[in-house]
């Protein structure tokens, strides 16, 4: 099995369905690297295959703990976790990319989270394109995220430098990039 497959599996487990791996994430997302590598049957892991995914994962998307026996996602989940964010002061532009067929639905709420916890921005326009391009036809949409924040959005930023927000009404979206 590829890297880029159990990186997938990884997201799964650590974002959507720990119980695929009989694995219990603690309240801040943190799963136990050894039950991931015994319950984890079909994908032969182990801890170093498990660090070398998290090392040369292109968006890093898995973090180890300091203390090397857990494993975390650091963002992108759909089940209840806290992963303690600190709000940050966002660039004055950040990026959103999208699918064609969204748009008129965008254009009546704005961006909204959906299964996420968050809306997920991104200060590269080729990240946002790729991201959008996973849907349909890419859309990429400029969210002015200075006047959102001075007029009280929180911003969080994570480890892996995607940038979160709760939701993006549709005053603040530039359609036209
Ligand atoms: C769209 C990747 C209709 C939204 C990325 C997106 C990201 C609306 C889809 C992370 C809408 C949700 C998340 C509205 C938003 N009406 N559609 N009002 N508002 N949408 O996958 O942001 O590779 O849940 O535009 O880099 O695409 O997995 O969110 O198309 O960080 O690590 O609804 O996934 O990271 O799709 O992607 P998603 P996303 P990873």
């Amino acid at each position: 099995m590829n890297n880029k497959k159990i990186s997938k599996y990884l997201s799964l487990v650590l974002r959507h369905k720990p119980e695929l791996a009989n694995l219990q994430l603690n309240s801040q997302g943190w799963a136990c690297i050894n039950d991931l590598i015994n319950n984890s049957h079909e994908h032969s892991l182990s801890l170093e295959l498990i660090q070398s995914i998290v090392d040369s994962n292109d968006k890093q998307r898995f973090v180890i703990s300091e203390d090397g026996t857990m494993i975390r996602a650091n963002q992108g989940h759909s089940i209840e976790v806290d992963l303690a964010l600190e709000a940050a002061i966002p660039p004055n532009i950040l990026f959103h990319g999208t699918a064609s067929r969204f748009i008129e639905s965008i254009k009546g709420i704005g961006l909204v989270k959906g299964q996420r916890h968050h809306v997920h921005l991104t200060q590269s326009t080729d990240t946002a394109l790729k991201v959008g391009g996973r849907y349909g036809k890419p859309v990429l949409l400029g969210i002015d995220a200075k006047t959102m924040h001075v007029q009280g959005a929180q911003f969080y930023k994570t480890q892996n430098n995607v940038w979160l927000v709760d939701h993006v009404p549709f005053k603040y979206l530039n359609f036209d990039l």
